[in-house]
């Protein structure tokens, strides 16, 4: 006689008490720090933010000019649209204030340790937890914690890369990198060096040019497209002037007052944002047209030094490397104040650069607009199964299941992990659904009494042979230098981006496909797999607590949140249909 099956002594939605230790308080913790209450119960979650302040890269970065070089409307959560942004391309402290007004807007900070530094994580697979050491930067002391999931959200781009060459210490100016500025430091009268042409660079240099007496030398050794704003025609739907980028306090009373007229606003800049995909496949009637629109403009901008447009101006595809509007950039560089110099960089000296033509150019501080180590394993030793480092997984390129798995590290998810970035529409839809993915997975676990959830080796490869076969057609594999490929940027693999668009990504990350993972159960092999059926109850007609109600609400599914209300008469008729994606 088989032995019956042991019932587990608890509701079916009972939800087993998990510790959730989330690395990074910028857009992404904070938006875990928002759905992981709001979805999960029994959740003990804790965010370890190693600065003194949320806000992730824009905390970090405060470089002048700092922006957002996407629509601010297109680069805010979902749920929480901002009426008030000063600009189309709003300013970093905005975008920071705007953070940090959401993490206390949705009650984040009490989960968020600031001034927290993740030292070192470890998968110890006898207790199926991950062992974290933690140092607080603010008293230097270390700690032990331990968590049944791990989400890395510390973004892709918050490890500076300082240039390596040589004598680049010897110089006895001010030195600085563009996300480690010195705020306190007086660029008037000053001959400044500015090292890149990278988002970064193009944002700094039209703000340092202005700067009285300025002398600059821009130090540029690739070719890059800068791009026009926003085409007319999206321009004249909004109804902004492209040479006036900036909101009127009337018309932020007005998307403030008319909620329906913001909507419409965001919307016009998704829809805009979300059918220029095509630009990105070489040879694609829109990229050769973007090309011939883009390369007049910018021989126009820069028609008092044509040579500038010589040289800038590429044979790559439009997106290759990060495409950015650069207000003012152009026209920056044409001023009598600045110097571009395109002969290789030699050595920096005690006084200056000296480049490979034997030229030296004296200069006071030297801004290095040099980037990010991207696509890289976190900065810090991150150990999963068997002593394997995610730095050695992620040689010879990184790769991550949908961006955000990696097989040999059980219960750990990324947030904008490799190939999560896009070439167009918006990214925070798409770290939403990342989270959306990852707060899934951990109710998985929770609920269905899974002890850890990795997904399968050969699903990781395929994903990997998928993004390596998509990008073939693509402007990305086109012969540039960009943060976007592998090998430091060099390489023939694409790690930065995701192998399709916006809307592909969104679609991938709405269901997770299960079966791609490996699970084992609480009971391990041969236990009851079932055991998580529980006792007959939900936890939602149980007497609360404090026995003066119930557990939940006994009726939930009446709630219009969980109603999916069909249109009457056929779909097909209605306008809607047309319009709406099917849900699942
Ligand atoms: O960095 P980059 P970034 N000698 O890697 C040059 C985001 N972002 O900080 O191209 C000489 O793009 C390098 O030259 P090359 C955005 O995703 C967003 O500017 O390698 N030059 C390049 O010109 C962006 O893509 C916003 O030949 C050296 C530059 O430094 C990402 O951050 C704003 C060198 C690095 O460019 C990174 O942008 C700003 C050397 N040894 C940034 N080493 C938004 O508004 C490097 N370079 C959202």
């Amino acid at each position: 006689m088989p032995t019956p099956p042991q019932l587990k002594e608890a509701p079916i939605d009972g939800h087993r008490p998990m510790k959730v230790r989330v690395i990074g308080a910028g857009y992404s913790g904070i938006y875990l720090g928002i759905r992981i209450p709001q979805r999960l119960r029994n959740v003990d979650l804790q965010i370890y933010e190693k600065n003194e302040a949320v806000g992730g890269t824009w905390w970090v970065n405060r470089y002048p000019g700092c922006a957002c070089d996407i629509p601010a409307h297109s680069y805010q959560y979902s749920f929480n649209p901002n009426p008030d942004w000063s600009a189309f391309y709003a300013p970093q402290k905005e975008i920071c204030a705007y953070l940090q007004g959401s993490a206390e807007k949705y009650g984040v900070m009490r989960y968020v340790k600031l001034s927290h530094n993740v030292e070192s994580c470890r998968w110890d697979d006898s207790r199926k937890k991950w062992i974290l050491n933690v140092k607080r930067t603010d008293t230097g002391e270390i700690f032990e914690d331990d968590a049944d999931v791990l989400i890395a959200a510390r973004g892709n781009l918050s490890d500076p890369a300082w240039p390596n060459i040589p004598g680049l210490q010897s110089f006895q100016g001010e030195t600085m990198h563009s996300a480690r500025w010195n705020e306190d430091y007086d660029f008037k009268n000053k001959r400044i060096g500015v090292i890149g042409n990278g988002s970064s660079a193009i944002q700094i240099v039209p703000k340092l040019q202005k700067i009285e007496g300025a002398q600059l030398s821009c130090f540029v050794r690739s070719k890059t497209w800068i791009t026009n704003p926003f085409g007319d025609s999206v321009m004249n739907k909004l109804g902004l002037d492209p040479k006036k980028l900036d909101f009127s306090p009337e018309q932020r009373q007005e998307f403030a007052n008319n909620p329906e007229k913001l909507y419409n606003f965001r919307k016009i800049i998704e829809l805009d944002g979300n059918t220029i995909h095509d630009v990105s496949l070489r040879g694609s009637a829109m990229q050769q047209g973007a090309i011939g629109l883009f390369g007049t403009a910018m021989r126009e901008r820069l028609a008092k030094k044509p040579e500038i447009a010589e040289f800038l101006i590429p044979s790559f595809g439009i997106g290759c490397r990060r495409a950015t509007p650069g207000p003012g950039y152009l026209e920056a560089l044409a001023e009598s104040n600045v110097d571009f110099i395109t002969d290789p960089i030699d050595t920096v000296t005690a006084t200056g650069v000296a480049l490979k033509s034997g030229r030296e150019v004296p200069l006071d501080a030297l801004v290095c607009a040099t980037g990010f180590n991207t696509g890289s394993a976190p900065p810090f030793p991150v150990y999963g199964k068997g002593e394997l480092s995610l730095q050695s997984r992620f040689t010879p390129y990184p790769t991550a299941y949908l961006s955000l798995a990696v097989d040999g590290f059980p219960n750990f998810f990324m947030m904008l992990g490799p190939n999560s970035a896009i070439g167009s529409g918006s990214l925070t839809v798409i770290l939403e659904n990342e989270g959306d993915y990852i707060v899934k997975a951990i109710r998985k676990l929770q609920k269905e009494d899974y002890a850890t959830i990795s997904v399968k080796p050969e699903r990781v490869r395929d994903w990997a042979d998928y993004c390596h076969e998509y990008f073939k057609k693509t402007v990305y594999t086109d012969q540039c230098h960009s943060w976007y490929k592998s090998d430091g940027g060099f390489g023939d693999r694409i790690t930065g981006l995701w192998p399709g668009s916006a809307l592909h990504a969104l679609e991938a990350l709405r269901a997770p496909r299960w079966e791609d993972f490996d699970y084992e159960g609480l009971e391990g092999e041969g236990g009851n797999r079932m055991k998580w059926l529980g006792d007959g109850w939900s936890v939602t007609h149980m007497p609360s607590e404090d026995g003066k109600g119930w557990g939940g609400d006994p009726a939930w599914y009446m709630e219009p949140c969980f109603m999916d209300i069909p249109l009457p008469g056929r779909p097909e008729d209605a306008e809607e249909f047309k319009l709406r994606p099917f849900s699942h």
